[in-house]
C-alpha cells in the first residue's frame, strides 16, 4: 500500500472509530461553569442587554434547568462541592481559600476527574480552580491530566492589562480596597481563622496573579502578573488543542471561567475582556467580559461539530454562586430572585436566599436530551460527580454523598432524587441555614450575604423559628412568606410541612460530619509565608512586569 492510500484510509477508521461509541456509551462531558454569574445575567434567563449568543443556543437545544442549586454560597465551598458531591462542609473546606494558604481540598476526596479518571477518561481542566494552590492540591495532582487558568479568584491579586489603542476606558478605574473584601468575607463567617491572613500579602505571592499550565506532570508558571487581556485566546486555544487530541477517547472538560467574577480594583469596573470584546456590549464591561466568556464556549462547540462529536458529548452549564451585590453592576444581576419584603431581602453571593445558590443552568446533549424543554426539577451542583460515575459507568467510593444522579431529570426518565437539599452558608460546623423540600424553602436563619445590605436599615442576620417558609414554585423571588417568626402556624398543610422539615433536619444535624483540613509537609521551596504560586521569589512573585493599569491613587 502506499503512502497516498495510507493517507485515504486513515480518517475513515477514524470515522468509523466515532460512530462504534453509541452516544450513551461513555459521552463526553464539558461544564461550563463562570464564576459569580447570577441567575439573570444571560440572554436565556432574560437580561435585556446581555450578548450569550454561543450559551442561549445551546439552553434553547437543550434542558433549561430553573432550580439548579449551588453548593455554597461563595467560591471554595462551591467548588468542593462540584468536584466531590458532597456537602463543602463535610470536605472541611471553608467559604473562600486564600490565594496563599498551606491547604486545600482534603487528598482523601475523590474528585469528579479522578472519577473519570478510572473509567479510562481524559481530563483537562481551564480557568479557576481554588481548591488550594500547592502543588499536591492544583489540579495536575486531582484528577486533571492538564490544566491552564488561574488557581483562584481573578481578584486574588494584580494583573496586567494590556491596552488596546484607546486607553480611556483603562484609566476610568472604578475601585474599591481589597481590604473591603476581605472584611466583608471575615463579616459572613466564610472564613475560617487560619485562612484570614490572606488580605495580608505577608507572601508576595499573593499580590500578583499567576497563569498556571500543567501538562504531563509539569507545572509552569506562564505569566505573573497574567495579562487579562490575552488571556482568553489562551484559554481557547487550550481548550480546542485538548479537545482535538482527546476525540478518539471518552473526555471530560471541566472549564471553570475566571470570568465574571470582579477583578482587583486595578481594572476598570473591576472586569477585563480582550480587545475583540472590549466595548462591544450594551451593558459595560460586565457584559464585555461575559460576551467573551460566551465566545470560549462557542469555540469549543464548533470544536466539537467539525470533529463529529456533538451526539457523544454531554454539555452542561452553571454558576458556581449568585451575583456580587456589594459589586453594584459589575457583579451581576439576581434576575427573578431578586424580592424585597418587609425585613428580608433575598440577595445574592454569600447568602442562601435563591439570589446567592439557585444558579442558571442547563444541560445539551444533541439525540439524548430534547431540545426546547426546561425542568424545574431541583438539581445541584452536588449531583455532578454521582451523575457522570453513571454515564461514564464507573462505580462510587464508599464515602456519603450528598448529591444524586440526575441524569433521570436530564433524559426525561424521571423526577429529581432531592427529597431535602440542605443550603450550608457557614463554616465551622454551624447547621444549614436552609433547605429545598419539593415545592418549598425554609430559612432558618438568613443573611445579607457579601456586602448586600447596602446600608439598608434593619437588614442582617435574621434566626426563624418556626422557619421562614416559602412556596417556591409559586414565588421564587421569597417575597411571600407563609410563616411568622414567633408564631406557630394553624394550616395542617403547612403544620405538617414544618413538622416534616423539623424532622429532617434534626437527622441531617445529628448525622453531619463536619470535614477538618490538614496541612502536609512543607516541600521543597515552601515554608510559613511561602505557598502561593510564585513565578520567582527573588523577583517578588514579579516576571512579567508591573501591572500595567494602575489605580488613580498611585
Ligand atoms: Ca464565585
Amino acid at each position: 500500500m502506499g503512502r497516498a492510500d495510507a493517507l485515504f484510509i486513515l480518517p475513515c477508521l477514524l470515522s468509523f472509530s466515532h460512530a462504534m461509541r453509541a452516544p450513551e456509551d461513555r459521552p463526553n462531558v464539558v461544564m461550563f461553569f463562570v464564576d459569580d454569574l447570577g441567575y439573570g445575567d444571560l440572554g436565556f434567563t432574560g437580561h435585556p442587554t446581555t450578548n450569550t449568543p454561543n450559551f442561549d443556543k445551546l439552553a434553547y437545544n437543550g434542558k433549561i434547568l430553573t432550580s439548579w442549586y449551588s453548593g455554597c454560597p461563595v467560591c471554595s465551598g462551591s467548588r468542593a462541592a462540584l468536584m466531590t458531591g458532597r456537602q463543602y462542609v463535610r470536605t472541611g473546606v471553608p467559604g473562600v481559600f486564600s490565594p496563599t494558604v498551606a491547604t486545600g481540598l482534603p487528598l482523601n476526596e475523590t474528585t469528579v476527574a479522578q472519577q473519570m479518571k478510572k473509567a479510562g477518561y481524559q481530563t483537562a481542566m481551564m480557568g479557576k480552580w481554588h481548591l488550594g494552590q500547592r502543588s499536591m492540591f492544583l489540579p495536575g495532582a486531582r484528577g486533571f491530566d492538564r490544566y491552564l487558568g488561574i488557581p483562584y479568584s481573578d481578584d486574588m491579586g494584580e494583573a496586567r492589562a494590556t491596552p488596546c489603542g484607546n486607553t480611556t476606558d483603562e484609566v476610568e478605574a472604578a475601585r474599591k480596597g481589597s481590604e473591603d473584601m476581605w472584611d466583608s468575607y471575615r463579616e459572613a463567617g466564610f472564613l475560617l481563622e487560619e485562612d484570614a491572613i490572606q488580605g495580608d500579602h505577608q507572601d508576595p505571592a499573593g499580590s500578583f496573579l499567576p497563569l498556571v499550565h500543567q501538562h504531563n506532570g509539569k507545572t509552569e508558571v506562564v505569566e505573573q502578573p497574567l495579562d487579562f487581556t490575552t488571556l482568553a485566546p489562551k484559554y481557547k486555544d487550550f481548550v480546542v488543542e485538548f479537545i482535538e487530541d482527546a476525540q478518539h477517547d471518552p473526555f471530560f472538560l471541566y472549564m471553570p471561567f475566571s470570568h465574571v467574577h470582579t477583578t482587583a480594583s486595578n481594572q476598570p469596573e473591576k472586569q477585563y475582556a480582550s480587545c475583540d470584546f472590549k466595548n462591544t456590549s450594551k451593558r459595560g464591561m460586565f457584559g464585555d467580559a461575559l460576551a467573551e466568556a460566551d465566545w470560549i464556549a462557542g469555540s469549543v462547540i464548533d470544536t466539537l461539530e467539525r470533529l463529529g462529536l456533538s451526539k457523544n458529548t454531554l454539555v452542561l452549564f452553571s454558576s458556581d454562586n449568585g451575583p456580587w451585590m456589594m459589586q453594584g453592576k459589575s457583579g451581576g444581576s439576581p434576575g427573578i430572585h431578586y424580592g424585597r419584603s418587609a425585613g428580608y431581602w433575598n440577595v445574592g453571593k454569600g447568602s442562601t436566599w435563591e439570589g446567592g445558590v439557585r444558579e442558571p443552568a442547563f444541560a445539551y446533549w444533541p439525540g439524548m436530551i430534547k431540545p426546547s424543554t426546561r425542568s424545574a426539577e431541583v438539581v445541584s451542583s452536588l449531583d455532578l460527580l454521582p451523575t457522570l460515575s453513571k454515564l461514564a459507568q464507573v462505580e462510587l467510593p464508599s464515602v456519603v454523598y450528598d448529591g444524586r444522579d440526575m441524569s433521570d431529570v436530564l433524559l426525561d426518565k424521571g423526577q429529581s432524587k432531592h427529597e431535602f437539599l440542605w443550603l450550608y452558608a457557614q463554616s465551622g460546623g454551624a447547621p444549614p441555614t436552609a433547605c429545598r423540600y419539593g415545592p418549598w424553602k425554609a430559612h432558618w436563619r438568613t443573611a445579607p450575604g457579601l456586602g448586600g445590605c447596602f446600608g439598608i436599615e434593619g437588614c442582617g442576620v435574621k434566626t426563624y423559628d418556626p422557619p421562614l417558609l416559602f412556596n417556591i414554585e409559586e414565588d421564587p423571588s421569597e417575597a411571600y412568606p407563609l410563616t411568622t417568626n414567633g408564631e406557630q402556624p394553624q394550616d395542617p398543610e403547612i403544620k405538617a410541612v414544618l413538622a416534616a422539615l423539623t424532622a429532617a433536619r434534626k437527622k441531617e444535624i445529628s448525622s453531619m460530619v463536619f470535614g477538618k483540613l490538614t496541612t502536609p509537609p512543607d516541600g521543597p521551596g515552601e515554608g510559613p509565608n511561602k505557598y502561593g504560586v510564585c513565578c520567582d521569589r527573588a523577583q517578588g512573585c514579579d516576571c512579567n512586569g508591573k501591572p500595567s493599569v494602575v489605580s488613580l491613587q498611585d
